[in-house]
Formats: C-alpha cells, sequence, structure tokens
C-alpha cells in the first residue's frame, strides 16, 4: 500500500481571494492567519464571528500523481478528520460526501484519479444551515440551551457550537491527515490483539482481516502475516506464519502513573501476498488487566477501577478540546498539557463527551504517562433522533473510533455518553409524555447498539452506559451508593462547600467550582474598560449562567470583599481550591466507599471564567497546586469540626461550636507507609499553644488510617489554628494547616513575606501565619514545585519546573481586602 500525502498546497475561496492553507486547516484559522477576521477571543468578537459559519466555503487542492492509473490496483481519497459536511469533487467528478467529524473516510477513486495533475476540490456545507434544515425537517430535538439549535442533529463536536465555557464558533475544516491511498493487490482492514494473563504469562491472541483488490482474485497467491514486536528494552522478536498467539518472555506490566511503570510494547503487523509486502498496521499496547471493579458491597455497588487485579483510586480531572480552533491542536500541546496532569498527580482523565474522540497521540502520551483514561462516546446533554441514518453514522463512528483506540494501555473504560439519561430522567428535555420516542431511543443506542459494538470490538474494555449511571435503564443514574456520579448542589446549586462533606459517592466524575483565569489571561481578551466584574464583556467569557452570581455568592461567604479585579482573581483562585480540596480529601479519607475523584474540568478552549484548573494559555491556578497536594500518593488530611462546617451564619445558633481535628493519611501506594505525624496548635503569630504531638503509624498499602480526634475547647475560633505535618525520613511529604472559622474572619497577623533565592530555589520567608501564600512573576507562568500554600512563621523552600522570576510579587490571605 502507498500513500501520496495531500496535506500540502490548499487553498480556500473567500470573497473572490485565494488563501493558501495546508492541512490542518479551517475556516476561522485561515481567516485570522490571513488577518481577514480580528482574534475570536478578543472581546466579543466570538459573538459576532459565529455567522460566518452560516455560509458555505471551497477549498481546493491541485496535486500530482504521477504513476499511470493501473486498473488491477485500487486508488482511494483518505480523510483522517473532516469537520463536517462537505462534497468531495475530484476532477470535476463528484466521488465523495462526509458527514461525522468523527469519522475516518475514504472514497474509491479509480474512475476519477489522472496521471499528472489532478483537481481536488472540497465544498464545505455550513454546519448552521445542516442543523437548522433538520429541525425543519425533523423537528426541534430538545438539547442543551448554551448551544446552538439543532446540534445533535451532526456528528461534530458539541462544544463548537458553544457551551457554558465556549462560544459559537461551529468552524469547517480538515484537521488531519488526507491522501491518495493505492492498494497494489491487497491490505489489512482489521487487527486486533487481545491479552490473555495467567499467573504471570502473557499470551497476544491475533486477529486479522484483510481485503484483496477484485481485479487481483490471489488465488494462487500464499496470504501470510508475520509480526515483529519490540519489548520496552528495544529487543525485537519476529514472529512468522501468520501467528495466532504469540507468549511473551518475561512480560514487563503496565501501571497507572504513581502505582509502577509504564511498560510499552511495538507491536508491528506485517502483511504479505505472494511474499510481497503490502501492508503494515503498527500499535503499541501495554500489557496489563484493565476493568471496573462493580461489586455488591454494605453500601451499594462498588465503582472502582481494576488494573492487574488492584483497586484504584482514580485521582484526575474532565479533559475539554484544547482549543476552539482545532488546527492548533498537536502532539505538543497535548504533551504539554497532560505533563501539567502528570505534575498534579494524576493518575486518570475523562474525555468528556461533548468533544471529540482525542487524537492517537492524546491516547500514546497516556500510556506513556500512566494516565487512565474514562473515553466518553461523543453525544451529550441532549436528545438524540435514533434515524435508520443515524444509527448507520454511528455505528461506523463507533466502530472505527473503537478500533482506533481498543490497544491503548491507558483505556480505562467506554462510557456511552455525557449526563444523558440523567437528564432524560430528570425531565430535562420535556416530560414523559414528550419524550416517549426519544428515551426509547436512548435506550437504544446506549443500551443495544452501542454495546454491542464494544462487545465485538473491544469485548475486553468495560463499558458504562453513561456518566453518570448506576448500570442503565434510567435506573437513578445519579445514586450515590452506585456507579459514578456527577455533584453540583455545589455551585449550580449554591450549596456550600460544606455540602461535600455529607455526600458519600463510589466514584465521582464531575464536581466543580469556577474561578477566574490568570489577570495576565483576562488582559489578553479585554481592553481596560472591560475589567470590571460585570462587563459585559467578562460576562461574555462567562458561559455558565449567573456564573458571577454563585461566584460572588461564595465569596461572601468565604473571603473578605477583594477591593480590585487583581484581588478578585486571587480570592477567587482560592475559593475553587478551597472548594475541590474540601471534597477531595473527603472522598479520600474514605476510599474503600469512594474510588475517584475526577475534577470538572482540566483546561479551557479559549480565555474564559471556568471550572479549569489551567486556563488556556497553559497558566495554572491556585487549584492545580491544590490538586498537585491533594492527589499527593501520600497524603495528610484534616477533618477540622469549626464555624464553617457546624454554623458559619455567626448570628444564628447554636452556639458554642465543637472546635476539633482529627487527622487522616491515605496511601496511594503499592507498599506499606511508615510516616511520622506532627502537629500542634498555633495562634495567629504561629506560636505554638498546645496539642503537640508526634505519632508514628503504619499505613499499609491502598489504604487510609485515622488518627485520634483532638478537641481542643480552649482555641480560640478567630485566632487559633492546627497546623500539621507528615514526614518519611525527615522529609516533609505533605502538610496543611486547618482554622476554625471562614478566611474572612480570622484575625491574621500581617505575616510580611519576603523572598531570596538559594541555588535555584525560592525561600519564601513569613513572619506569622500566613494562608494561602501565591508566588507570581510578572507573566503570571511561572510553574513550581508548590504554590497556594499555608505555611507558619519561618522559612518555605519551592524550586522552578518553569517560568522567569521577573517581577517576583507574594501576598497571602492576609491581602484579600
Ligand atoms: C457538567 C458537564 C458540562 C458542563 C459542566 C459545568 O455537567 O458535563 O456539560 O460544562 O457540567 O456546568
Amino acid at each position: 500500500m502507498n500513500k501520496l500525502l495531500l496535506n500540502q498546497g490548499w487553498r480556500l475561496d473567500y470573497e473572490g481571494e485565494t488563501l493558501n492553507t495546508q492541512i490542518p486547516f479551517s475556516l476561522y484559522y485561515d481567516l485570522l492567519n490571513h488577518k481577514r477576521i480580528d482574534d475570536p477571543f478578543y472581546r466579543d468578537n466570538a459573538t459576532l464571528l459565529t455567522s460566518l459559519s452560516e455560509k458555505d466555503y471551497t477549498y481546493r487542492n491541485d496535486f500530482i500523481f504521477k504513476e499511470e492509473i493501473e486498473e488491477k490496483k485500487q486508488y482511494f481519497l483518505h480523510f483522517d478528520r473532516v469537520d463536517t459536511i462537505s462534497n468531495v469533487y475530484l476532477n470535476d467528478i463528484h466521488v465523495g460526501y462526509t458527514d461525522n467529524m468523527f469519522c475516518t473516510f475514504e472514497f474509491p477513486v479509480n474512475h476519477a484519479l489522472k496521471k499528472g495533475t489532478n483537481h481536488l476540490r472540497v465544498e464545505f456545507e455550513s454546519p448552521i444551515h445542516y442543523m437548522n434544515e433538520q429541525i425543519e425537517k425533523n423537528g426541534r430535538i430538545p438539547c442543551n440551551t448554551d448551544t446552538l439549535d439543532g446540534f445533535p442533529y451532526l456528528r461534530k463536536s458539541s462544544c463548537m457550537s458553544g457551551w457554558d465555557w465556549a462560544p459559537r464558533l461551529p468552524d469547517m475544516g480538515i484537521y488531519k491527515e488526507a491522501s491518495v491511498v493505492v492498494v497494489e493487490k491487497g491490505r489489512l482492514s482489521n487487527v486486533h490483539i487481545r491479552q490473555q494473563h495467567m499467573d504471570g504469562r502473557v499470551t497476544l491472541n491475533l486477529f486479522t482481516e484483510h481485503d484483496i483488490n477484485g481485479a487481483m482474485t490471489g488465488d494462487a497467491e500464499k496470504i501470510e502475516t508475520l509480526v515483529r514486536i519490540t519489548d520496552p528494552e528495544g529487543r525485537l522478536n519476529i514472529y512468522g506464519n501468520s501467528p495466532e498467539n504469540i507468549d511473551i518472555e518475561n512480560p514487563k506490566v503496565w501501571w497507572p502513573n504513581g502505582l509502577g511503570d509504564q511498560p510499552l510494547y511495538q507491536v508491528e503487523v506485517e502483511f504479505y501476498i505472494g511474499g510481497e509486502l503490502q501492508d503494515v498496521y503498527s500499535t503499541r499496547i501495554g500489557l496489563r488487566t484493565m476493568t471496573m471493579a462493580v461489586e455488591k458491597d454494605e453500601w451499594g455497588e462498588s465503582f472502582a477501577h481494576e488494573v492487574n487485579g488492584v483497586k484504584v483510586f482514580a485521582m484526575g480531572a474532565d479533559y475539554i478540546p484544547e482549543d476552539c480552533l482545532v488546527p492548533r491542536v498537536n502532539r505538543e500541546t497535548t504533551k504539554k498539557l497532560l505533563t501539567q496532569c502528570i505534575r498534579a498527580n494524576y493518575n486518570a482523565v475523562r474525555v468528556w463527551g461533548g468533544g471529540y474522540y482525542p487524537d492517537d497521540d492524546f491516547f500514546d502520551l497516556c500510556d506513556e504517562m500512566g494516565l487512565v483514561v474514562w473515553q466518553d462516546g461523543m453525544f451529550c446533554c441532549s436528545t438524540y433522533l435514533l434515524t435508520p441514518e443515524f444509527e448507520e453514522n454511528i455505528t461506523k463512528e463507533l466502530v472505527q473510533n473503537v478500533r482506533r483506540l481498543r490497544h491503548h494501555a491507558c483505556l480505562g473504560l467506554w462510557s456511552g455518553n455525557n449526563e444523558l439519561e440523567e437528564l432524560i430522567l430528570a425531565g430535562e428535555y420535556g416530560s414523559f409524555e414528550e419524550t416517549v420516542s426519544l428515551r426509547a431511543d436512548y435506550i437504544k443506542i446506549f443500551e443495544y447498539i452501542i454495546p454491542k459494538i464494544i462487545k465485538s470490538e473491544d469485548p475486553d474494555t468495560f463499558y458504562w452506559p453513561s456518566s453518570p449511571s448506576s448500570g442503565g435503564g434510567y435506573d437513578f443514574p445519579n445514586d450515590p451508593n452506585r456507579g459514578d456520579a456527577h455533584y453540583w448542589a455545589v455551585w449550580h446549586g449554591f450549596k456550600p462547600f460544606t455540602e461535600y462533606r455529607k455526600q458519600m459517592f463510589r466514584y465521582a466524575s464531575e464536581f466543580g467550582f469556577e474561578a477566574m483565569p490568570a489577570y495576565k489571561t483576562i488582559e489578553s481578551f479585554t481592553s481596560e474598560e472591560d475589567r470590571n466584574l460585570f462587563s459585559y464583556v467578562m460576562e461574555r467569557h462567562q458561559r455558565s449562567n449567573m456564573g458571577y452570581a454563585k461566584m460572588m455568592n461564595y465569596m461572601a461567604q468565604t473571603f473578605l470583599y477583594p477591593t480590585d479585579l487583581k484581588t478578585l482573581v486571587y480570592a477567587s483562585q482560592l475559593m475553587q481550591g478551597e472548594a475541590m480540596k474540601y471534597a477531595v480529601e473527603h472522598w479520600r479519607r474514605h476510599r474503600g466507599r469512594c474510588m475517584g475523584a475526577i475534577v470538572w474540568q482540566l483546561n479551557d478552549c479559549w480565555p474564559v471564567t471556568s471550572w479549569s484548573s489551567i486556563d488556556y494559555f497553559g497558566r495554572w491556578k491556585a487549584l492545580h497546586y491544590y490538586e498537585k497536594r491533594f492527589f499527593a500518593p501520600i497524603m495528610i488530611s484534616c477533618k477540622e469540626e469549626g464555624q464553617l462546617s457546624q454554623n458559619p451564619n455567626i448570628n444564628t445558633r447554636p452556639y458554642p461550636l465543637e472546635k476539633s481535628f482529627r487527622l487522616n493519611v491515605a496511601n496511594e501506594t503499592m507498599n506499606e507507609q511508615l510516616v511520622k505525624v506532627r502537629y500542634s496548635l498555633r495562634n495567629a503569630k504561629s506560636e505554638i499553644i498546645g496539642k503537640e504531638m508526634l505519632v508514628e503509624r503504619k499505613v499499609s498499602a491502598m489504604s487510609t488510617i485515622w488518627l485520634d480526634k483532638v478537641d481542643c475547647p480552649e482555641a480560640s475560633l478567630y485566632e487559633d489554628h492546627v497546623h500539621f505535618v507528615c514526614e518519611q525520613d525527615g522529609v516533609v511529604i505533605s502538610e496543611g494547616t486547618a482554622i476554625f472559622t471562614m478566611p474572612k474572619f480570622y484575625r491574621y497577623e500581617q505575616p510580611k513575606l519576603s523572598w531570596r533565592m538559594e541555588g535555584a530555589d525560592i525561600i519564601i520567608t513569613a513572619e506569622a501565619y500566613a494562608k494561602s501564600v501565591e508566588i507570581l512573576n510578572e507573566n503570571e507562568d511561572l510553574v513550581l514545585t508548590d504554590n497556594y500554600f499555608d505555611m507558619e512563621a519561618g522559612e518555605k523552600r519551592v524550586s522552578i519546573i518553569s517560568g522567569s522570576l521577573k517581577g517576583l510579587r507574594l501576598r497571602s490571605v492576609y491581602d484579600i481586602r
């Protein structure tokens, strides 16, 4: 099989002009690069630019094909990702139609291709036009209203039509390879490698299918596959004569981040006809077993990743598309983002169902880094009308993507969709009577069509009908005692974040809290007059309904009123960090009952106020440092009781309040850990005023321990706090503080923060207890080993991971006023 790549030399016809481009390309991307539109991310430009997608556009490519066209060979035009509706013409002959952004398309072109110059034309149809046409034809389909109407009719990334964190930029383009594929005699059409693990031995079972060109019967010619396997040390083994089973010598097993290494085996399957090499299929596998443990227990039913027989507490966040302009996403951007996940101790990510199935690069990187991927199907917050055409379309989409991704070591599970089961049941899209047939369609799609595909194409990967779900059939999808749960009473429901502690889930796959992006990021999309929280432009970059009202509601509960926008940014980020910490520490303390905490959300697709922990420009919000601490493999946390947990309304009963704390050490490692825990009660000056204690404890592998509860009736509500540290071999591995009131009421001393360099490290000095110390450089892009931490009077050392020290400045909660 030969390939002629067609990635270069594309042209867009735009208003009588020709704009040059190359794959990956898209309308907005090309118009921006050619300065025909302003930056869609600046001020309100995105709103103004949506209408560009109401028109159709043509892209052209002239290419030279050097060979004579031979009848016995097969020629195809191949597209890896076209977004979305297009008609394809080769030398003015209509050769194909694309209607699914998640699919690969291949059109036979023996009749249209010629030797010499060929003219390729891709005519994109406006997605908005397409969706409106479908509404006219089939009726309005009930769906998420942040998004353009009719989006469920189009197999295109839903959030490109808008979301509660995304603008409406429903782009058009080609994002991955286009090529002419020449099949000489035949090629592989399907390769499936399964693994059998038994008593430390691993056997690979190989299954292959192939296509033979019609003109070449190949009767007399021998068909054969040969398999080359390169082990993680680079040793090559070759297995000839179409092997069906291969035993792997001394198998090296793959583990999620934090539990072991990620050894990977390169596998090449070569396909021969009559001794001539025709095709090669390449993939990389990791030897592991991976499923979800769903077992009845005292609380209901467990829901936990089980890797190589070990139940793992999932720690991570939800991944959304990295950029509204897809051509800007590549291996480098994804690697940069996923590296931050590892820096924050993630072992899992959930790919949310309103974007697209990520590229191979994403999965390759997750394989290498040990990030277990929860992969949603691309169906999100809507209903879907099941017509025979729709069924055919999504079947093709699922088969292709499952085959593309099933060999990845990181693939943790397939889930049908995001929130459909829950929202349909809740009547979000109409009453029961109104949605009877759509409800039935839901069951057919997610509990029949898709699981059937998974069963035949990837029977070794666990399938879950929806997120959240308790197993399907509209059976209490968000049941806290079974399956996964999305919890939004905090934030969308305005509940205080102390509510998290009252919730016990088996696996929290979504819960989140908004924060503003870095001030520098805000500067990038605003002009001077916009820099007020409630301005039109700021609200355009806050897509969540009443988002700032929610934020300020929580602000009032937590901090003193921040009197300028820069302080507001800082306070909003701390609130987000504190809220998520409150939730995750609690669920980790209850490891066993709860087995997953996946924070909504990891990243942004444009500069916006959202639930992300890393903003569009890659700047860490405070939350990302909080995550690093609360996802640490060995983590100490404190369940304090005080005003916040018992009665934050200082003017009502009951009084007096209990003041106490109870420490917990969570061990998410495969080894027993011997730790020393030190704690003390201190005042605002950091002076120890009592309860000083040092205890040594063993914490078994993959478990947690509680220390005894400590009552502190003598502590002052507003002036004292608890300081606690977990040490191993004299090194502090996890630490924190807890106050008995809300941060706004604590009577801080001015900590007089200062810094100096010692070698390559920054030494921070405080003269009193300092809460949530922020170290910020001029560009606000400094990445450190720690930041937004509490410290006692004294010194704290942090190392620089990236960024310059220019314009370094410090602040703490004391400065929120
Ligand atoms: C969840 C997600 C998204 C949404 C987020 C924040 O339910 O699945 O649809 O962006 O809430 O509202």
